[in-house]
């Protein structure tokens, strides 16, 4: 099993080098678009494009993955909303359990069936503790997965499931508050996590702007996703991507 990605996380990691990821919702893009966000996202130093979301109605999944492999040396990582969302093409893909949710089809039940099309291909995937915290509204993802996410301000319960899919050997964990959440997760929140967990930790949903995104790096957040506000502002990637990478700790 191909664990490129994986390795290349842990190390920017360790070394607290941070790390931005332009989340693509294949619904939302044609190829002008691709085209457009890719010429941006090579100038602007973007380390990662994550492929995926909660819902996906359209087929072109495939096409945004092939393209942007095509065109760019950026790697592409899907972050699957369902099964039909493993493609071979990516570089990785996020093996995602929604461990602050009580939802065995999530926790386990979709894993079992996605596991021999994800061996059989070949992909790399990272095993990932993934962790909904409130953002404010209920979003996609938190009325799709059936799950109540963690309290915006329990830190702790956020603290403890991250101990948790440490200890049960996952190899990062994702802090999300759903896509375009009225609120980012807190720094506090973020800080408190990092500083229990040993694991590179992604941050994502309802980031904004280069100010959040510099805030929540600062606390810890070694790779920044954002999706919904490169969606309405392209340019918005050269920004963010600077904040993220002034950061040093
Ligand atoms: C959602 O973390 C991602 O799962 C990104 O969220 O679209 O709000 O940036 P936004």
């Amino acid at each position: 099993m191909r664990s490129a990605i994986t390795q290349l996380l842990h190390k920017n990691s360790r070394l607290n080098h941070r790390q931005f990821a332009v989340l693509i919702d294949p619904d939302e893009v044609d190829i002008p678009a691709l085209e457009k966000l890719v010429s941006i996202a090579k100038d602007g130093g973007v380390d990662y494009f994550f492929v995926g979301g909660s819902l996906v109605i359209g087929n072109f999944l495939d096409t945004t993955i092939k393209y942007l492999k095509q065109h760019t040396s950026i790697p592409v990582i899907i972050f699957p909303g369902s099964i039909q969302q493993v493609n071979p093409h990516a570089d990785a893909l996020l093996f995602l359990s929604l461990i602050s949710g009580r939802n065995p089809e999530l926790l386990i039940g979709n894993h079992v069936l996605a596991a021999p099309y994800v061996k059989k291909s070949g992909i790399e995937a990272i095993s990932t503790g993934y962790i909904l915290i409130d953002g404010g509204a209920p979003t996609t993802v938190s009325y799709i997965s059936n799950t109540t996410p963690i309290p915006h301000d329990k830190n702790e319960i956020a603290v403890c499931t991250a101990m948790a899919g440490e200890l049960l050997g996952m190899q990062t964990i994702y802090m999300d508050a759903g896509s375009g959440a009225k609120r980012f997760i807190s720094a506090e929140m973020i800080a408190a996590v990092k500083k229990n967990i040993a694991l590179p930790l992604i941050v994502g949903g309802g980031i904004k702007t280069p100010e959040a995104a510099y805030e929540l790096s600062n606390a810890g957040a070694d790779v920044i996703v954002v999706g919904n506000a490169i969606e309405k502002d392209t340019a918005l990637i050269k920004e963010i991507s600077f904040a993220i990478h002034s950061v040093s700790v």
